[in-house]
């Protein structure tokens, strides 16, 4: 379909010489679901891309593609290297099975097999050969987790896709067959777990009703190797129990949350575990009982562990009164409880200190608790960048998270390698993506947030992976493998982050959105009852200068930092442009690397930005005979309020910090109408 439902799982016809040498029957050993729902996808997309029937044997058959594990006898058979596959990893390979030229998917678990059937498909779908195939591939990360932050009456925090695609009223009767293709969609990218409610939890949701609901849905995950987890309200043994206290080292508190566990368990029993949002804009937590988070963390996870799940503990939290510095407190509480938490808790950490901005620098706890499993938390969805209106990949951003280096065991410890539990040898690892997903047709509000999902499943699978490579291999999946296409898209989706921190956020600004939406900008806005909500709390403008000075003079959060990072962020020489404003304070007429002056280039970033939306505008026009009418007309009129909010941005931005400056604009530059 052309307006968008099939996202990146296009099977369509590739022309005649393209799939002269594809195969032309696929060979299943069946028996187990996960393994059944691999051979359908690879049969419907072989169909669809050679444009014939295809033969679904269970014999040896000419030209076949051949779906098995360690455990099943024709694969078996081949002695191939699985072992350092693991539990999750897949090998493509080309072999003659009974004395036919075969193309095998082969792991050591059926999901593997799913997985290595994605891999395939994409390869055909982008036209590339299947010949002499030698692939192995495993994740390295291993929890690969969407955070919904659905509510139970279907609205979305900070969802921009329309409402829920859970529909909590029908479930668990009713089953949207919806579900699968949000299955089939998390497979191909490698996704294996979901958090279906709001970190912002209702106690409700742990209810029996709720949980059978949520049973019906793993249900149908289950065979997409899937796991269902739910985020949890911790005074819920107050509100569900009518105990008169959520103290985690309560006994009776911990025989509840053992109980509510172990029903769990009965309803859905490979239940994941828990997200919990504790202490932070008024949710309840176990500081409310002068406890850590770690005895937060523990009381949880002591329910679940003799069931195997596990807490996702996040640290985005900040003080109730006039912080200091709203990005050092995350540290400030959680640095000191390393080592104390459970073995079967990870810690899950916003890619940034503040909260999900254009840019931000990576946040001072990755490599800080080397004791704990840290996952990154991205949002995929874009609070701040825009909703689902303006065009932002984030791939770029995920990579900037993680390739930035913390030096916590010297050089080359990027935050990817404390995600993956490399750098400190953990056994469990995750990352977490806040999900975009909604009932829109199109689940993402638009076509080109689609690219935000699939880089986020694509990074969750390899923290290390290019993210113009992505960008390139979504675009050729999504419209055509092309390349007179792919490039200038794969262009353009490469400067659109960049674009969108010059027009909203330059030179390392942040948090400069309007209130509470948190679209269109407000960096005027001062009179908001805590401190930490007011723009002007972030960018610090004033006659003297502009900029947040988190050096040794100001707040210090740099010392929260390993030395060589510290020293870096310290000094405003090597800070570099992009993270300028977020650690220095600094006069107006400061000359910056090229010599033009600290206001002018803020200007000319603002400028920057609004051009650069303007040349996406005009690549789209130059794509219109590649796509779909539907979905190139969707894109286009979304280019168009973009670039009229770039200049909303810009003009509204600029007037503001002008008559603080009171600095002239620079030449050449647009004058706010
Ligand atoms: O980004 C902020 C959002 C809140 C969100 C919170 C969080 C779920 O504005 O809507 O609440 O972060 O991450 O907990």
């Amino acid at each position: 379909a052309e307006d968008g439902y099939d996202l990146w799982l296009r099977y369509h016809p590739l022309s005649a010489a393209q799939k002269a040498d594809l195969p032309s029957s696929v060979y299943a050993e069946e028996g187990d679901a996960t393994l059944r729902v691999a051979a359908d996808e690879v049969t419907r997309a072989l169909a669809a891309i050679r444009g014939e029937p295809v033969v679904r044997t269970s014999g040896a058959a000419p030209r076949a593609i051949l779906l098995g594990t360690a455990n099943t006898p024709r694969v078996a058979a081949l002695k191939l290297p699985l072992a350092s596959l693991g539990e999750e990893g897949y090998l493509l390979r080309t072999a003659t099975v009974h004395g036919q030229p075969t193309t095998v998917i082969a792991a050591n678990r059926p999901v593997g097999v799913l997985y290595g059937a994605f891999a395939l498909i994409r390869r055909m779908q982008l036209g590339q050969p299947l010949s002499g195939l030698d692939i192995v591939d495993r994740p390295r990360v291993k929890l690969r987790i969407l955070n919904h932050w659905d509510n139970l009456d279907r609205s979305v925090e900070r969802g921009y896709s329309g409402q829920s695609i859970w529909d909590w009223w029908r479930l668990p009767d009713a089953k949207d067959p919806r579900y699968i293709d949000y299955a089939r969609a998390n497979a191909s990218v490698g996704i294996n777990g979901t958090v279906l409610n709001n970190v912002n939890a209702k106690a409700e949701s742990l209810t029996a009703p709720y949980l059978a609901k949520a049973a019906a849905v793993a249900d149908m995950l289950r065979p997409y190797g899937i796991k269902v987890y739910l985020s949890a309200r911790f005074s819920a043994p107050i509100e569900l129990g009518g105990l008169k206290t959520a103290d985690p080292l309560d006994p009776a508190v911990r025989a509840w949350w053992k109980a509510k566990a172990d029903e769990i368990y009965r309803t859905i029993p490979d239940f994941g575990g828990f997200l919990v949002k504790a202490n932070s804009e008024g949710q309840p937590g176990p500081r409310d009982y002068h406890r850590t988070h770690a005895d937060g963390a523990n009381a949880l996870a002591a329910a679940v562990a003799p069931h195997g799940g596990i807490v996702m503990w996040r640290a985005f939290v900040y003080a109730e009164t006039d912080p200091e510095d709203r990005a050092k407190q995350a540290y400030t509480e959680f640095k000191p409880v390393d080592g104390k938490f459970a073995d079967n808790v990870l810690v899950q950490v916003k890619n940034g200190a503040i909260d999900f901005q254009p840019r931000e620098p990576f946040h001072p706890l990755f490599g800080a608790m080397p004791k704990t499993p840290m996952m990154v938390e991205f949002q995929i969805t874009k609070e701040y960048l825009g909703f689902s209106t303006h065009l932002v990949y984030l791939g770029s951003l995920f990579a900037e998270t993680l390739n930035a280096d913390t030096f916590a065991k010297g050089r080359g410890s990027t935050v990817a390698k404390v995600v993956d539990g490399s750098l400190d040898g953990h056994r469990l690892s995750g990352i977490a993506g806040v999900a975009n997903i909604g009932n829109d047709r199109n689940w993402s509000g638009s076509v080109f947030d689609q690219a935000n999902w699939y880089a986020f499943g694509r990074f969750a699978w390899n923290p290390g992976a290019d993210p113009q490579a992505i960008a390139a291999e979504w675009a050729g999946l999504t419209f055509t493998p092309d390349p007179a296409f792919v490039r200038p898209v794969t262009q353009m989706m490469m400067r659109s982050r960049q674009a969108a921190v010059d027009y909203m956020t330059p030179l390392g600004l942040a948090h400069l959105m309007a209130t509470g939406h948190h679209y269109g900008p407000g960096p005027w806005v001062s009179d908001l009852s805590r401190p930490e909500w007011n723009p002007t709390y972030y960018h610090r403008a004033g006659a003297d200068g502009i900029g947040f000075d988190r050096t040794r003079t100001g707040s210090n959060a740099v010392a929260q930092y390993a030395a060589p990072v510290a020293r870096r962020f310290a000094d405003p020489d090597k800070t570099g442009e992009d993270l300028l404003l977020w650690f220095h304070h600094l006069s107006w007429d400061r000359r910056m690397a090229d010599g033009s002056t600290l206001w002018d280039t803020l200007v000319r970033r603002y400028d920057r930005g609004v051009a650069s939306v303007d040349a996406m505008r005009g690549q789209w026009d130059a794509l219109r005979p590649f796509v779909g009418s539907e979905r190139w007309q969707h894109t286009a009129s979304f280019l168009g309020v973009q670039a009229r909010e770039a200049r909303w941005w810009r003009d509204a931005s600029i007037a503001y910090f002008q008559s603080v400056s009171r600095r002239p604009l620079p030449p050449g530059t647009a004058a706010p109408p």
